[in-house]
């Protein structure tokens, strides 16, 4: 049934490779994502966009095909064969758009898969790490002159902290009282950070925080890196649109440095590993530390914080809403996420101090 469903949506894009089989990627929470083989060498991913989360589907994709090409124009001097595995490439339908829309109502678009690379749920070494942070930095350096007035905001206040916190108070008001009682120490750790948590908002707010273009999902898996774990390439562009480095800078920290996935339930095995974030913060400030301002170093700490309780706060409150946003595999899946990334949280918190120094004397 899906092979017939894919043949005949592959066969609306421009190529002559002949689909033989394929196999649903299962890690995003959002899309589903098929790996397309063929009878020749060359691979694709086929991907549905979920239609429930975002509201201009077109305007997205036309996100993701500019930057696509911006940072192709950046990494010109790169031989073709390099280029291809460094920047995501589109493939365009027979009628020349960037997805095609099926019966169903539903938006496709068909990447290139980039052959012989590697992703990881968890980090575990170093250098991993600091290549990630390579990565990061690199991407958010090249898009740097990119005018972001050329892009939608896919998802209105996607990492605004009052946004997500009506959100939640909203959640509070429907949530059953099962759920309710099962979140309640997870309610209170939220009152509680509060304050804290807007810090970085405020500085967005008043403008001591620049705007620009981000990525804003920059989270290990979506990091490609080659088969001698050298980074290659950042996926997943869907999110793209003006945003803060804090938060790119932060989301990749909350799942390099998670001893753990962000699934696991098992929460003595979840813990903050400073050192890969001393690897880490090595590798995004030698792409970018030209471009920030001591303040903005600073914040750097408080922007990984942050960006872990975002994460925190919106799986609790989806499993306050009765799971509507996120896929799940079982009924307290949202709540063992949020209750991973408070302990994350915690564990970081104990060693806020070190990452402070590290962010700040990194040369
Ligand atoms: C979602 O679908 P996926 O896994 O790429 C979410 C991100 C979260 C992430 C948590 C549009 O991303 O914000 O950080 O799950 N994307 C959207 O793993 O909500
Ligand atoms: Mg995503």
């Amino acid at each position: 049934m899906i092979l017939e469903k894919l043949k005949s949506i592959y066969a609306e894009f421009s190529n002559t490779d002949q689909l033989i089989s394929y196999k649903q990627l299962a890690s995003g929470h959002i899309n589903d994502t098929f790996l397309i083989e063929t009878t020749t060498n060359n691979f694709y991913i086929l991907q549905q966009i979920n239609r429930g989360v975002f509201k201009d589907i077109p305007g997205l994709i036309n996100n993701k095909v500019l930057v696509s090409r911006h940072l192709r124009k950046k990494l010109g001097y790169l031989n073709p064969n390099e280029l291809k595995r460094r920047v995501l490439s589109f493939v365009e339908t027979i009628e020349g758009n960037n997805y095609c829309l099926d019966i169903d109502g539903n938006y496709w678009n068909l990447m290139i898969y980039i052959n012989d690379s590697v992703t990881f749920e968890t980090v575990n070494s170093a250098n991993v790490a600091y290549e990630g942070g390579k990565l990061i930095g690199d991407f958010l350096n090249l898009t740097s002159d990119f005018d972001a007035s050329q892009l939608i905001e896919v998802i209105p206040k996607f990492h605004d902290m009052s946004f997500r916190f009506t959100q939640f108070e909203e959640a509070l008001k429907v949530a059953s009282d099962v759920r309710l009682k099962k979140a309640q120490k997870y309610i209170e750790l939220v009152w509680c950070l509060k304050d804290e948590m807007h810090i970085i908002q405020k500085l967005k707010e008043s403008g001591k925080i620049k705007l620009r273009v981000t990525h804003n999902d920059t989270k290990i898996s979506n990091i490609l890196f080659d088969k001698n774990n050298k980074g290659l390439c950042v996926i997943d562009t869907d999110t793209i649109m003006p945003g803060i480095v804090h938060y790119d800078f932060g989301d990749a920290i909350r799942t390099i440095c998670n001893t753990a996935t962000e699934d696991e339930k098992d929460l003595e095995k979840v813990a903050f590993n400073i050192e890969y974030y001393k690897a880490y913060v090595k590798g995004f400030l030698e792409q970018l530390k030209s471009e920030l301002t001591p303040s903005a170093i600073k914040y750097l700490p408080l922007g990984a914080k942050t960006m872990i309780f975002i994460m925190a706060l919106r799986f609790l409150t989806d499993y306050l809403n009765h799971d509507i946003y996120y896929k799940t595999a079982y009924p307290e899946h949202n709540l063992d996420r949020s209750k991973n990334q408070f302990k994350l949280i915690e564990s970081l918190a104990d060693q806020f101090k070190e990452m402070e120094i590290i962010s700040t004397q990194i040369k």
